[in-house]
This record gives structure tokens, C-alpha cells and sequence, in this order.
């Protein structure tokens, strides 16, 4: 028990001076199978996803006979409700509360995949960006790998400390689907983070971040819950903003400098 304690508490240390940390295996590697099998169902259509459903590639010509260059779907939880009753939910959430506060609550969750060969960078952007201005900034997002993630399927980079300096301008994607900024793997303090299968990476909401393309053979599935206080749930739903449950797309929301 001392042990876990001590590692939970690196884990916010890390969290706090960089802005992301890895937190380890979220989900144990004899439960893999029936996360797997869901998300299979998802990106096979089995489980229909309608509007929540969409590309988070979309600004990149797709290659013939293939699906999105990086298939998003958000709400998976509510969905398929059953997802939320596995064992991941709640060693998230203890790991939100770790990082963020007692008062962390899931605010949404998402499914983030890459085919193999699609080879379609996520672009640099910072979560804030697309979402309502929030008097408390707190908000963390847990990304776990469904497969093992490096840099050439698609694991996360971070810059180091960006969560600290104000959010960065973002603009539409030449389709106007998705955001993005400026900022490269030469930024200093670019970072990537691979992981193994039922690992775990988390991120604040101000956290420059991006993925390569997959270029390998494998898959890339990720699952990312993201966390922020009630008081701050509440307060996004009161203006109608609830990352696409019932708005029918997620807004892009600043094209404009804001500092958050
Ligand atoms: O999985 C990716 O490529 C991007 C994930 C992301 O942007 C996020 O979790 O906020």
C-alpha cells in the first residue's frame, strides 16, 4: 500500500511540473480482450455511433478502400453504457482525483483510432481549445493504449511545460473539422511517451499535444476519459456544452489568441 501511495504521488508531482506523466497499466492485460472486442464493435459499425462518429484526419485526402485516417468517436461510454461498469472507470477516476482534485468527475470519454498505413498526424493542439472558458483549469484526460503505442504507430508527444504559458492560438484545419497550432516535434520540451498496451499517459487540458500517422502494420487504438471538476461539468452543461452528446459535432471554439 506505501509503495502504490508513493508511486501515485510521483505520478502528481510529474503531472503538476510537466503537464503530463505517465501513470502505468490501467487496465490489466487479461481484461485487454473485452476492451478490445468493444472497441472492434465500434470501429466495425456494430455498435452504431452515428454523429459521434467522425474524422479527426478529415483535412487529408483519404486513401481508396480505407475508413477515416483517424476514426474519433466520442461518448463511447453512453453508447454502450456497460463500458463504464469495468474495472478501468474506477482506477481512472482515482487516478483523476490523484492528479487534479477529490472533486474530479468524468466529464466525457472518446475513442481515438489509427488503421494501420493511414499515416495521418493528429495535429498539435491543446485540449482548452475546444472547449467553454472555465474559471477553474483543472482537467486532466487519461489516454490508454489498446495496443502497444510508439512513435511510429501514433503514441503521444507533449511539450514539456506547456500547460504553464498561455494557450496558444489555434486555427480550423483546412476543412474546418478539427483545430490545430503551431508547434513541431522541435519544439523544445517536444516529448514523446510510448506505452505498452493497457498503459496509460495523462495530460491537462493545457498540454500542447499531438500523435505521428501510423505507418505500421498494426492498429492503434487508444480510449481517453477525460476528467474535471463537478462545479466545472456543471458549469460547461449550463451553456450547452457537452463535448457532443447532444450538440451534434464538437465546436471549434478558438481560432482566436485566448489566454486561459
Ligand atoms: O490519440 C491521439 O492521436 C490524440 C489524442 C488527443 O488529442 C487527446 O487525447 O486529447
Amino acid at each position: 500500500m506505501i509503495v502504490v501511495a508513493q508511486v501515485v504521488s510521483e505520478v502528481a508531482q510529474k503531472f503538476a511540473d510537466d503537464g503530463f506523466a505517465a501513470v502505468g497499466a490501467l487496465i490489466a492485460p487479461g481484461d485487454l480482450a473485452i476492451y478490445r472486442d468493444i472497441y472492434e464493435r465500434f470501429l466495425s459499425g456494430d455498435i452504431e455511433a452515428g454523429d459521434k462518429r467522425s474524422d479527426l484526419g478529415s483535412h487529408v485526402p483519404r486513401k481508396e478502400g480505407t475508413r477515416e485516417n483517424i476514426t474519433q468517436i466520442m461518448w463511447p461510454s453512453a453508447l454502450h453504457p456497460p463500458l463504464r461498469e469495468l474495472p478501468l472507470h474506477e482506477r481512472a477516476l482515482a487516478v483523476a482525483r490523484e492528479l487534479i482534485g477529490p472533486d474530479a468527475e468524468l466529464d466525457f470519454d472518446m475513442m481515438i483510432h489509427k488503421d494501420p498505413h493511414t499515416g495521418v498526424p493528429t495535429p498539435w493542439h491543446q485540449d482548452a481549445a475546444y472547449w467553454v472558458d472555465m474559471p477553474d483549469k483543472r482537467a486532466v484526460s487519461i489516454w490508454i493504449a489498446l495496443d502497444d503505442a510508439d512513435v511510429d504507430n501514433g503514441c503521444m508527444w507533449y511539450v514539456r511545460g506547456s500547460h504553464r504559458r498561455p494557450l496558444r492560438p489555434h486555427r480550423p484545419t483546412s476543412d474546418g473539422r478539427n483545430i490545430q497550432c503551431d508547434c513541431s516535434e522541435e519544439e523544445p520540451g517536444a516529448t514523446p511517451v510510448p506505452v505498452r498496451a493497457g498503459e496509460a499517459v495523462a495530460h491537462s487540458g493545457t498540454t500542447l499535444h499531438y500523435s505521428r500517422g501510423n505507418t505500421t502494420d498494426g492498429t492503434r487504438r487508444a480510449y481517453i476519459l477525460n476528467y474535471r471538476p463537478a462545479a466545472m461539468i456543471r458549469h460547461e452543461r449550463a451553456q450547452g456544452a457537452d463535448h457532443g452528446l447532444n450538440e451534434n459535432v464538437r465546436q471549434v471554439r478558438n481560432s482566436d489568441a485566448a489566454e486561459n
